[in-house]
């Protein structure tokens, strides 16, 4: 259950600084969305891209649930990047539906689409995504998790496959976990950001403040330390934020919709309780670069995920 949660930095050269940058070549920035269906990675590859972790990732369907931005900035070009939720059919509550309203607004405004797919699979819920996709914007097929592709001679006709389903402007088999695939995707994706100013500093990396950074790892850890027994309805508010000097207290709440989920997430004695907050504090520090102090709490709230007016209480637009 465990996994590597640092993305490999791209092996990119240091960005120069703007006032090193060639005048007479024009600046461009672009917005890219990342979509598909839940579990293909799209998280992850968007960590890899960024070369930090903004966006968590976990092997359940349905891990992010909101609009996250990753930047990242290489010589003249800005690239704008956009995860999203994966698209949801299979349960129509209130909350699957703010996600995938997230991914339709998502899609009016970019430039360019990644379209992820697990390399070698197409099913019914890529097909859903894919219809979804606007006509008018160029779409690069991202073929993800080559490494865990056993024969690789079955790909070339899937491929081609995919090519008659739409007019893709670019097919990229690839590992999001591979670095040197994703130093390869920046060239592809070069070609497609317009010439216009930067929309953000050069070494901005995400649009998400810490607290929310914070929330996203607490889920993160609750995710990953918890088998499928435990609902994806749970979600982590952040109670409490005090900054004392060096040091972060940051009380939380991870809400579920039943007595007996509260009871799997602490745990016998409370251990995995202690260790989604031992994790989740462990990974903070190292984020925010000085000590943590995390108190966790776990509170039934029924019915959440039901209702529209509850889902944005929560933080879900
Ligand atoms: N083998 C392999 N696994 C990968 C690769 N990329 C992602 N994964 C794994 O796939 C699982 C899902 O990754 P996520 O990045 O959370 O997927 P997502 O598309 O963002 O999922 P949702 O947010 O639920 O829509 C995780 O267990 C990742 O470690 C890859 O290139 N190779
Ligand atoms: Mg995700």
């Amino acid at each position: 259950m465990t996994e590597n949660t640092s993305p490999p930095a791209a092996e990119m050269p240091d960005s120069p600084s703007a006032s090193t940058l060639d005048p007479s070549v024009p600046k461009r920035c672009g917005l890219i969305a990342i979509v598909g269906r839940p579990n293909v990675g799209k998280s992850t590859l968007l960590n890899a891209l960024v070369g930090q972790k903004v966006s968590i990732t976990s092997d359940k369907a349905q891990t992010t649930r909101h609009r996250i931005t990753g930047v990242r900035t290489i010589e003249e070009a800005q690239f704008v990047f956009v995860d999203t939720p994966g698209f949801q059919m299979k349960h129509n509550a209130a909350l699957n539906r703010t996600l995938n309203r997230t991914v339709h607004s998502v899609l009016g405004d970019v430039d360019l689409v990644l379209y992820v797919l697990e390399a070698g699979r197409f099913g019914l819920d890529d097909a859903k995504v894919l219809s979804l996709l606007p006509e008018d914007k160029p779409v690069v097929m991202i073929a993800n998790k080559l490494d865990a592709v056993q024969r690789r001679a079955e790909l070339a006709p899937w491929l081609k496959s995919m090519a008659e389903r739409r007019n893709f402007a670019e097919f990229v088999p690839l590992s999001a976990k591979k670095e040197s695939d994703v130093t390869r995707l920046f060239k592809i994706l070069k070609p497609y950001l317009p010439e216009q100013g930067w929309f953000y500093e050069e070494d901005a990396l995400t649009d998400r403040s810490e607290k929310f950074l914070a929330s996203e790892i607490i889920r993160e850890k609750l995710f990953r330390l918890t088998g499928d027994e435990l609902p994806y309805t749970s979600t982590v508010v952040i109670d409490k934020w005090e900054d004392e000097g060096e040091l972060r207290r940051i009380s939380a709440s991870i809400v579920v919709e039943r007595d007996a989920h509260k009871g799997m997430i602490i745990g016998s004695g409370g251990e995995r309780l202690k260790r989604i907050g031992s994790e989740a504090r462990q990974e903070l520090e190292h984020l925010m670069q000085g000590r943590v102090f995390l108190e966790l709490w776990v509170k039934v709230r029924s019915g959440w995920a039901d209702t529209e007016e509850r889902v944005r209480t929560y933080g879900y637009e």
